[in-house]
């Protein structure tokens, strides 16, 4: 099976892709859509995806958006290591943290809306402040299920869905300068996770420079 990731570097939806194939050892080949010259935008690449967002996954020419619904794709199509746990109650709850970063922080603070905010002479302070407040927000409701639910991982005791999602969140809280330290769990959480290799190996450093 030939997989091809359309990612871009400091993205962090993609950079959740490239945790979850590593995690799984699976090869695939990384090509870089530059946001900042708008490759994205370009009608090539919407053909490949009509939100004109990254990450796109190519499974053998076919492409699968979304970056959530490609790593349960990954889970069901190469079952271990698992994502996902195998108890229902606790796979709806890992779905539940996973969403509060995909649904209710990541949104709100995309490329595109920045952007919006620029068009509409918000400056970059206020603009800064925005992105922070949705990311303690998010945080806030997150970290007592992290205490909770965590072990070694941000769920349980081997690295899954949430940290697919927890890392990157975390790397774009340190770009915009965001307090982490009301959220010790989610902290201590995205450092161990930070350090497995296959999750290091997905860190933006590692991407090429677009
Ligand atoms: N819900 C989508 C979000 C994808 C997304 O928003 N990707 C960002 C990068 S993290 C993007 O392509 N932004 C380009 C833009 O906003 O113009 C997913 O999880 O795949």
């Amino acid at each position: 099976m030939k997989l091809v990731l359309h990612s871009a570097k400091r993205a962090s939806a993609p950079y959740r892709v490239r945790i979850g194939l590593n995690l799984k050892g699976l090869a695939f080949e990384l090509r870089p859509v530059d946001l900042v010259t708008n490759a994205h935008q370009s009608e090539t690449y919407r053909g490949l995806n009509a939100q004109a967002l990254v990450p796109t996954l190519e499974v053998d020419g076919r492409p699968l958006t979304q970056s959530l619904a490609i790593l349960e794709w990954l889970d069901e199509t190469f079952p271990e290591p698992r994502l996902l746990p195998t108890d229902p109650f606790d796979r709806a709850t890992v779905r539940a943290m996973a969403e509060i970063i995909a649904c209710d922080i990541h949104p709100l603070n995309n490329l595109r809306v920045l952007r919006a905010l620029t068009a509409l002479e918000i400056d970059e302070a206020q603009r800064n402040a925005w992105v922070a407040r949705w990311i303690s927000d998010g945080f806030s409701a997150l970290e007592p299920m992290v205490a909770r639910r965590g072990g070694a991982f941000a769920f349980g005791d081997e690295p899954g869905l949430v940290d697919c999602l927890l890392v990157p969140q975390v790397f774009n809280a340190g770009r915009f300068n965001v307090d982490l330290l009301p959220f010790p769990a989610i902290q201590a959480a995205a450092a161990r996770a930070a350090s497995h290799p296959a999750i290091a190996a997905a860190h933006p450093d590692h991407h090429p420079e677009r």
